[in-house]
């Protein structure tokens, strides 16, 4: 499976071609809108949520509610177009018009200067438009496709927001998965532990008055998970590599983790790798799952447990020291709209591209053409590895 997504922030449109996808799965536009309803709530967003009601439209790919395993091609509308339809004109217009929102002061941490600089772009709106985390709403909805795909063959996805603005939230080990779903769904702040949720509420609201921003870490988890997805055999082939590329492409974030992470510098090798037992039932299992999920690149049958750290938005209402590309002088950056924290939405996309890459690795070990073959080959390698 691979997809392409396309759109500006405040064009007519996002859209995205999926190619690859097994014929016969069943699919509908409610299975995507309400996972893009999802990623537009959550304590600190800003005044662009309430602009755009992201829905889907399809328009190849899918007949009678099933998918034809032709590319399934995806559109959101962006509401906000309306309001923008001078500025994001394709055609010519006055020099007059063109400057009303022309960006000539970068925004530190935006790739507003590298962008204007690698394109020859003198109006800075030509890369942010473009580099805007409204793209996202695009990886929410391939991410909802997996989700189906996943789900269907009983594999399950779940995220929450183990941090914001430096509070963490305290969990129990060995979370279920139902747990994970269900208060995470019912916390604005995408958090279970309900006391750190409270401040974190606060530091949001803090950095709002302040105009400042706050970022967080946020963690995926995906349960019944076959064992050997993705390969030792080749670095490009391991499935740890191509998630952590994934979350790593999600707009500002900075850093991902698997299972105890980066603490697995300052444990004992007894501490972090998961000691392997047999039953009759299940056949292998870890009695622990310190290493996330994965060994050798591969998944190790354990539910894969993946962060990712998020930082501050980088467009402050207070702005920060930067200068003008056209007069050198400095000045204070650009402020453009903006969320105070978007950790929350985060969540959601990170759950999206995890789920990508998974139902992608399925989609390249198994028979894919149609979901019948891919789920009856699943079920039988199951079988196969209780059996091993
Ligand atoms: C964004 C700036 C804001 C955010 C936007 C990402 O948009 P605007 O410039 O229209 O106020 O709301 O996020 C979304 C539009 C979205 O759908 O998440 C940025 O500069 O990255």
């Amino acid at each position: 499976m691979r997809f392409l997504t396309a759109g500006e922030s405040h064009g007519p449109e996002l859209t995205a071609i999926i190619e690859g996808l097994p014929a016969g799965l069943p699919l509908s536009i409610d299975d995507i809108d309400k996972e893009l309803a999802r990623r537009q709530v959550g304590y600190g967003r800003g005044g662009r949520m309430l602009i755009e009601k992201d829905r889907v439209k399809i328009t190849s790919g899918l007949r009678h509610g099933l998918t034809l395993g032709s590319p399934l091609t995806l559109v959101i509308e962006n509401k906000d177009w309306k309001n923008w339809q001078s500025v994001m004109s394709q055609t010519e217009i006055s020099e007059k018009e063109k400057k009303k929102r022309k960006v000539t002061r970068p925004r530190p941490g935006h790739a507003d200067l590298v962008g204007g600089i690698k394109y020859g772009h003198q109006d800075l709106r030509n890369v942010l438009e473009r580099s805007s985390a409204r793209e996202t709403a695009m990886r929410v909805a391939i991410g909802a496709v997996s989700k189906v795909l996943l789900q269907a063959l009983d594999i399950s996805v779940a995220s929450h927001v183990l941090e914001i603005g430096g509070v963490r939230a305290t969990l129990p080990k060995n979370l279920a998965m139902s747990q994970i779903k269900d208060q995470s769904e019912a916390s604005d702040v995408r958090c279970l532990d309900a006391v750190a949720a409270i401040k974190m509420r606060e530091i949001i609201d803090l950095a709002k008055k302040e105009g400042n921003t706050v970022g967080g870490v946020v963690e995926v988890v995906v349960g019944d998970v076959p064992v050997g997805l993705g390969s030792y055999t080749h670095w490009d082939q391991k499935l740890d590599g191509k998630i952590a590329k994934a979350m790593m492409s999600i707009n500002a974030f900075k850093g991902v983790e698997f299972g105890v992470g980066f603490d697995a510098a300052r444990l004992p090798g007894s501490e972090v790798m998961d000691e392997i037992t047999w039953s009759d039932l299940v056949g292998y299992r870890r009695e622990s799952n310190h290493l996330g999920g994965f060994e050798g690149g591969m998944t190790n049958g354990m539910p894969v447990v993946v962060r990712g750290v998020m930082k501050p938005i980088p467009t402050l209402y207070k702005p920060l020291a930067s200068v003008d590309i056209e007069t050198k002088e400095t000045y204070k950056a650009s402020v453009e709209r903006s969320d105070s924290c978007a950790v929350p939405a985060a969540s959601v996309i990170a759950e999206a591209v995890v789920a990508t890459e998974i139902a992608n690795a399925l989609l390249n070990k198994f028979d894919s053409d149609s979901f019948g073959r891919l789920k009856k080959e699943l079920s039988e390698y199951r079988e196969y590895t209780r059996q091993f």
